[in-house]
């Protein structure tokens, strides 16, 4: 884990291509506490420890199924795997006994990606693991200030240009959303964790590749009212803050590989290209 100093940092975005309805702005000063964060997302050999020390179920494991992005997929095998696909967004198939280890359905397994990070976990699964590890989730105050690693009001973890040098910082998708993704940053799908470089703090996997989730329910407006001091987000809701983007993220279609950027999904919903990271603070000293 990394140890953060915590501080007063600018939270959100008022960005021209950012997302109103999403809540990104105002952009408002925040402080936060000293905390330590993972350098990485919690990755599929980690999550697999987990499992093996505590026969722990995920929700996609106890619900029977999981969401699946339709071009990792096999052709061939499509009708048997996939039960039923989302009306709004066709590309998300329900597949009958996809998981964490069995990312894209039966046949399909982790081996070759135990440093990709855990996907198809819940809020709930990554609650869960925090407890197991001693760790919590962060909060979304505290993603974004790692997130930006120390820059002020910079779009990406490492600055305003999608690719310095023209170079490939993050896994997200190129082409044609959501028919055709190039990958020509190497995935179509998940990566190593440790693929690209970190930001400034030494955080890794920050943009794309998969989100995160958060410790806070989400709401598109109460943070416009809350305190900037330490916030955890609103007392109650339906569903919990994502931070990140993830590979299926395209400037065309869903541009939330910038920090400030959020999105959500209820506690219990888990897709292929969700995954966490945890965070930790030192309990106050005693005095005895
Ligand atoms: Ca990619
Ligand atoms: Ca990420």
């Amino acid at each position: 884990m990394l140890p953060l100093p915590g501080g007063t940092f600018l939270m959100g975005t008022d960005y021209a291509g950012a997302f109103p309805q999403d809540g990104e702005g105002p952009v408002r000063a925040v402080t936060v506490a000293a905390f330590q964060i993972d350098q990485y997302p919690v990755t599929n050999r980690l999550f697999g420890r987990f499992v093996e020390g505590t026969g722990y179920k995920t929700d996609a494991e106890r619900f029977g199924w999981s969401f699946v992005f339709w071009s990792h997929l096999s052709k061939k095998r499509f009708s048997e795997l996939v039960e039923d696909t989302v009306a709004s967004a066709p590309w998300w198939c329900k597949v009958p006994g996809a998981s964490w280890s069995s990312p894209e359905g039966p046949g399909s397994e982790v081996s070759l990606r135990a440093d990709h990070p855990v996907v198809h976990v819940s809020w709930h699964d990554a609650h869960a693991y925090c407890e197991w590890s001693g760790q919590r989730l962060p909060t979304e105050a505290e993603w974004e200030y790692a997130a930006r690693g120390g820059l002020e009001q910079k779009l990406y973890p490492w600055g305003d240009k999608l690719r310095p040098n023209g170079e490939h910082w993050c896994n997200i998708w190129q082409g044609d959303f959501p028919r055709v993704d190039t990958a020509e940053d190497g995935y179509a799908g998940t990566c190593p964790v440790n693929a690209f470089p970190p930001n400034n703090f030494g955080l890794h996997s920050v943009a794309g590749n998969t989100w995160e989730w958060c410790a806070d329910w989400f709401d598109g407006s109460y943070h416009r009212t809350a305190s900037v001091d330490n916030p955890k987000g609103p007392p109650q809701g339906t569903a919990r803050v994502m931070k990140g983007g993830s590979f299926l993220c395209h400037k065309s279609y869903c541009n939330r590989y910038r920090v400030a950027a959020r999105s959500s999904n209820t506690p219990d919903s888990s897709t292929a290209n969700m995954g966490f990271r945890c965070a930790y603070s030192k309990p106050p000293l005693q005095r005895a």
